[in-house]
């Protein structure tokens, strides 16, 4: 039974809860291997708001897309006020701004870290362009993630592109307002398989610290080798000051972006806890962006949208139960099992019911995906994009 003081824990954190969405969750995405096409999938930037806007309204805790510059705003600042205009008419906010400095063809031997300067320059001015972009749509943070590194042993200077980032990320900073921050993201691995630049939490750390302190690092769930102690890292970067976001998903191999808590919701409860522990314990609320990163690519988009929220609400309502108090001490007098059942006490804890309470209490319903399915929207959307999606066939070689 869920006592009254653990249904205010609850309630006070899911009412400070916001989880940003991918504009990329919901389109058309594949994997090498091929892109089983949606009818309903979103190809337009107003398309992408739309859809964003209907997870955001059954579910309360999405104001804000995260927009990939080249796949959102083709023309840079000058589809500023188009977005703007998007962005009141579906009830949402410009997010996180992601540039693309992995996709142009001059970025076959990377983008920041690349041997040519000419290269490095053309990615800093794209990152710079996508800064600007921040700036008209009142966006904080600029969220870099690089796809650069090597195949083959040999074939690159490792310490000559540490070099080159240090210097395009602390041009970066300079380019940054007040107010705004830079997100570095790590990757172990994919695209680049020999070494990727910025490999892991400590690379991005030493850039992040060098870059200037409007720079924090990113932690994409799924960029993690498989054995390793995530909520660690997140321990490390809290304590540092360092966390400045999430992009969460789930996998079972690699980078799968398979949705969030469907392989190891356990994960994701420790990470909580480890956040919400760090801010019962300081007193201070830790400054960090939640956001979603996946592609959907067998699951019906909005759909997986919705159960990924609805399983980050649960998760995060759960990790909000721990009895910190008893755990801190069971923890300096190293009571094991009493220590470990805290968190096992929370997360066997069905909090659904008081999550249901809190919904009604919002104007929400009790069940989003289910008043979604009863909108008919769904409907609607495959009747309009249906044809010009499946038109889109594509083929990888
Ligand atoms: C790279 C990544 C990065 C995004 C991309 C869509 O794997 O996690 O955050 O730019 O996915
Ligand atoms: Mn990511």
């Amino acid at each position: 039974m869920i006592t009254d003081r653990q249904a205010d824990a609850i309630v006070q954190a899911l009412d400070s809860l916001h989880i940003e969405l991918p504009s990329w969750g919901f389109a058309n995405t594949g994997t090498r291997f091929g892109k089983f096409l949606q009818p309903a999938a979103a190809s337009t930037i107003e398309e992408k708001f739309s859809d964003a806007g209907q997870v955001h309204h059954w579910t309360g805790v999405c104001p804000t897309i995260a927009l990939h510059v080249l796949w959102d705003l083709p023309n840079g600042v000058r589809d500023a006020h188009h977005v703007r205009s998007l962005a009141v008419k579906y009830g949402l906010r410009a997010g996180s701004i992601n540039p693309n400095v992995f996709q142009d063809q001059i970025y076959k031997f990377g983008s920041l870290g690349n041997p040519d300067p000419n290269v490095r320059q053309a990615a800093l001015d794209h990152i710079l362009g996508s800064v600007a972009v921040a700036k008209e749509l009142g966006s904080r943070d600029l969220s870099l993630w690089f796809a650069d590194g090597s195949n083959y042993p040999g074939t690159q200077n490792i310490r000559h592109r540490r070099k080159w980032f240090a210097e395009g990320l602390h041009a970066t900073h300079a380019g940054l307002a007040d107010g705004q921050r830079m997100l570095v993201e790590y990757k172990p691995f994919e695209p680049a398989f020999y070494h990727t630049d910025i490999a892991d939490w400590g690379m991005a750390l030493v850039l992040a610290q060098s870059a200037g302190p409007k720079a924090k690092v990113l932690v994409d769930t799924g960029h993690h080798y498989a054995s390793q102690n995530i909520e660690q890292v997140v321990a490390w970067l809290l304590d540092l000051d360092m966390l400045g976001g999430f992009h969460f998903n789930d996998r079972r191999y690699a980078d799968d972006d398979l949705t969030m808590g469907s392989i190891d919701p356990y994960q994701v409860f420790r990470i909580f806890h480890e956040i919400l522990h760090f801010e019962w314990e300081t007193g201070k609320r830790a400054d960090i962006a939640y956001m979603i990163d996946q592609s959907h690519n067998l699951k019906g988009k909005i759909e997986a949208m919705i159960q990924t929220v609805t399983c980050a609400v649960e998760l995060y309502a759960k990790a909000a139960l721990v009895d910190h108090e008893k755990l801190a001490e069971c923890q300096s007098k190293c009571a094991l099992v009493d220590a470990e059942s805290c968190l096992k006490d929370a997360f066997s804890t069905d909090v659904r019911p008081v999550i249901r309470e809190w919904s009604l209490s919002r104007g929400l319903p009790a069940d989003p995906m289910d008043a979604f399915r009863q909108s008919g929207y769904l409907e609607t959307i495959t009747a309009e994009r249906g044809q010009k999606n499946m038109a889109a066939i594509t083929s990888y070689a």
